[in-house]
């Protein structure tokens, strides 16, 4: 039995996280794909992470390449082909350039690899993957777009910065688009089952969502020039090892709702079963009337950009 392929398009800051965690997790074998001016990049990469392969002792092969030929019958692909932001840009100002890009990939990867399950990560996150799915054709089920699952990261690492008490105790969501609007659940949020509303005083609360939902931003500020890597690769391979082991993991994703949370033919950011059978299930829950208010609001602002899109 052959080991699975996971292809991993775009190999700059997010790719390069991608390949080294793929490859410590055993997950398969790894294509690191890039455009041809940057084909120098992923081949030293992959090179260097075959080098470490006997310090950390994984059974992994690792190829960088310029050629699509190269990642025909991948199991997975993770894409992070685009550009990221620079201080001063919100996540929309990249649409025209990314969606190019988007158009060439999503062909590109229904021509080599039409069964794949795919994860999108380039951004502006909700467009792009509505972008990937509209133009692959490919079914609901094959397609997803990381981005709750690190706003909900961010709320746990916060929280547990604030109490003190162990970040794997932190349990919370974040739903809605992948932006400035999206919406913590604060009332579901617990610490070993505690909820955090009896932790932490509410208007202190009120700054850790504020945080959260700006955290991106914060990070764009002090690099200058690049957004964040190491947290967006992590839980982009959670989501591939729950397909590839077939974990059935509840993550919040974006996911293509038809009637969920009275959403209709719009990728955002629900709580989302993935398991062999990649988007397997949304689980719907009753939200407050705030909350109902601020998914709509994140909705808003989803369509907006979708709609750019022309697709
Ligand atoms: P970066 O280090 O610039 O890597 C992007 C790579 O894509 C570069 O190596 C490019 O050469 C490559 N690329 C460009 N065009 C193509 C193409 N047609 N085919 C294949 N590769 C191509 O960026 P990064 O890794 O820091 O970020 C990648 C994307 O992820 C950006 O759009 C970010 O905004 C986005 N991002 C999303 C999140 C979410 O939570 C959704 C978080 C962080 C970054």
């Amino acid at each position: 039995m052959s080991r699975p392929k996971i292809s991993l398009i775009g190999g700059g800051q997010i790719g390069g996280n991608l390949a080294l965690l793929a490859a410590q997790k055993e997950l398969g074998d790894v294509v690191i794909f890039d455009i041809p001016k940057a084909e120098g990049m992923v081949k030293g990469k992959a090179l260097d992470l075959l080098q470490l392969r006997p310090h950390d002792g994984y059974d992994a092969n690792i190829v960088g390449t310029s050629d699509w030929n190269d990642v025909k019958d991948s199991d997975v692909f993770i894409i992070t082909a685009g550009i990221p932001r620079k201080p001063g840009m919100d996540r929309e100002d990249l649409l025209g350039i990314n969606l190019g890009i988007m158009k060439d990939v999503a062909s590109n990867i229904k021509e080599q690899a039409p069964n794949a399950f795919v994860i999108v990560i380039s951004n502006p996150l909700d467009a792009m993957v509505y972008a990937f799915y509209k133009i692959s054709g490919f079914s609901k089920n094959q397609v997803v777009g990381m981005a709750g699952a690190l706003d909900s990261g961010r709320f746990r690492a916060f929280i547990a910065m604030e109490t003190g008490l162990s970040v794997q105790d932190v349990t919370c969501m974040v739903l809605g688009g992948h932006g400035d609007t999206m919406v913590p659940i604060t009332r579901l949020a617990t610490v070993g089952g505690v909820p955090v509303t009896d932790l932490i005083p509410a208007e202190r609360l009120a700054e850790i969502e504020h945080r959260t939902r700006f955290a991106g931003g914060e990070i764009v500020k002090l690099f200058g020039n690049g957004s964040a890597f190491y947290a967006p690769a992590q839980c982009a391979i959670e989501m591939a090892e729950s397909y590839l082991k077939d974990k059935k993991r509840v993550i919040p994703c974006a996911s293509l709702c038809e009637g969920e949370f009275d959403i209709d033919g719009y990728f955002i950011g629900v709580p989302t079963v993935i398991g062999s059978g990649g988007v397997e299930k949304i689980l719907e829950f009753d939200l407050t009337d705030d909350e109902k208010t601020e998914l709509n609001n994140t909705l808003d602002a989803v369509k907006k950009t979708v709609n750019e899109t022309g697709l």
